[in-house]
C-alpha cells in the first residue's frame, strides 16, 4: 500500500511542504485544473506539477481525475475527438510515470452534498447529505467544489434531459464504448484505470447512476477483461449505502487485482439515504476502518490509498472536505492500523 495526499495544485492552501510532514506520505494526487473538461492537457503543466511534486520528495503517480465529457457519457456531438483527447492524456501522464489514473461516470454532477459545514457536537464542520434537504434543491443551480462549473441553468436542464432520455441502459452503452476504446491504450502504457463509485450511491434528481453497487461493479468489470481496467474503491460513497457491504467488496475486488486506489473515509449513517462525513475513526462513523484496512491487508493489497474528506477542525477554513489537518489524522490513523496489521502478521 502507498499512502497518498490529494493536492489541487499550486493554488491548493494545502501546500506540499505541509504534504510532505505527513509521515509515511509517499506521493500526491492531482490534476491539471487549468483545461477545460475534454482537452488534452499540456506536457508542460504535466510536466510542472511533477517537478514540483519531486521536489519535494513526493512521487506523481496518481491523477484524480481525467474528467470524462458529458458528450461521451451521451455519446453525441464531439464524443468521438474527446475519446481521442482522453486517449491522448492517458498517453501524457504515461510519460511522466503516472500509473493510476482515476474518473467518474456521473451523469452532470460529481459527488453531492446538501450542506457543506454542518456543525457537529464537537464543533468541527462536516459535509452531509440530507434526502429531504437534496430533494428541496434546484440542481439547475447547484454548485460544489469539483464540479464542472462552465454549464449554464439551462444547459444543465438540457443535459439533465437529455441522460433522462438515455436511461440507464444508455448510459452503460456509453461507458461501454469508452471502455472498448481507452482500455487497450491504458494496457499500451502500462496505466491502471480506476473508476470512482458514484457519489452517492444512488440517483439523484432523476439521473441514472451505474456506479453503485456490487452487482454493477461486476458488470462494469466484466466489460473489459484485463486488470488496467479497475476500481478507485471509495469507501464513503459506497459505504452510505446499506445495500452495500464495503469490506466484502475490498476482500472481493482486491483478491481479483482489480482495486488500484482506495479512497478512505467514515460516514455516519444518519437514516435511509441521508448521512454526514465523520471523523476517519471507526468509533465516530458507521464504518469500522479495522476491518476496512484488514481486508486491503489480507489480499496484500499494493495500490494507492488516501485518506478521503476531513471535517474542518481546529478553525481550518479552506475547500471543503480537503482541508489539512482532519485529513492528516485520518492519513496517520490508517497508517497506524496498516503498520499493526504489518507487525501482527510479523509475529
Ligand atoms: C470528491 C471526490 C470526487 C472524485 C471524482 C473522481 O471529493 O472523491 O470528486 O475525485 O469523482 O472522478
Amino acid at each position: 500500500m502507498k499512502m497518498t495526499f490529494r493536492w489541487y495544485g499550486p493554488e491548493d492552501p494545502v501546500t506540499l511542504d505541509k504534504i510532505r510532514q505527513i509521515p509515511n506520505m509517499s506521493g500526491v494526487v492531482t490534476a491539471v485544473y487549468s483545461v477545460p473538461v475534454g482537452e488534452v492537457w499540456p506536457m508542460e503543466e504535466i510536466e510542472k506539477l511533477k517537478k514540483d511534486a519531486n521536489a519535494k520528495g513526493l512521487e506523481m503517480e496518481v491523477i484524480e481525475s481525467v474528467p470524462v465529457h458529458e458528450d461521451i457519457k451521451l455519446r453525441r456531438g464531439d464524443y468521438k475527438r474527446y475519446i481521442e483527447n482522453y486517449k491522448e492524456n492517458i498517453r501524457r501522464l504515461a510519460k511522466h510515470g503516472v500509473k493510476c489514473i482515476c474518473y467518474n461516470f456521473m451523469p452532470v454532477f460529481d459527488w453531492t452534498r446538501s450542506q457543506l459545514d454542518k456543525e457537529l457536537e464537537d464543533g468541527s464542520r462536516t459535509l452531509i447529505y440530507d434526502k429531504e434537504q437534496v430533494a428541496a434543491l434546484d440542481p439547475r443551480k447547484l454548485a460544489l467544489p469539483g464540479w464542472d462549473s462552465s454549464y449554464s441553468p439551462e444547459e444543465i436542464k438540457e443535459l439533465i434531459d437529455a441522460y433522462q432520455a438515455q436511461g440507464d441502459e444508455g448510459l452503460w452503452e456509453s461507458l461501454n464504448y469508452f471502455i472498448q476504446e481507452i482500455i487497450p491504450v491504458a494496457i499500451e502504457c502500462d496505466v491502471n484505470m480506476a473508476i470512482h463509485p458514484d457519489d452517492p450511491c444512488w440517483p439523484i434528481f432523476g439521473l441514472p447512476r451505474i456506479i453503485t453497487n456490487e452487482k454493477n461493479l461486476d458488470r462494469f468489470l466484466s466489460l473489459y477483461d484485463d486488470p488496467h481496467h479497475g476500481l478507485t474503491l471509495c469507501a464513503g460513497s459506497l459505504g452510505c449505502g446499506v445495500f452495500n457491504n464495503y469490506t466484502a467488496m475490498v476482500r472481493k475486488y482486491g483478491k481479483m487485482g482489480r482495486i488500484h486506489f482506495a479512497h478512505l473515509r467514515n460516514i455516519k449513517l444518519l437514516s435511509d439515504e441521508s448521512f454526514e462525513e465523520s471523523a476517519h475513526y471507526s468509533g465516530c462513523g458507521s464504518l469500522d476502518m479495522v476491518e476496512i484496512m484488514k481486508a486491503y491487508h489480507d489480499v496484500g493489497f499494493k495500490g494507492y490509498m488516501r485518506p478521503d474528506h476531513g471535517r474542518m477542525i481546529w478553525g481550518e477554513t479552506g475547500k471543503p472536505g480537503y482541508g489539512l489537518y482532519d485529513r492528516a489524522l485520518g492519513a496517520m490513523y490508517l497508517t497506524g492500523i496498516w503498520e499493526t496489521l504489518d507487525k501482527m502478521e510479523e509475529k
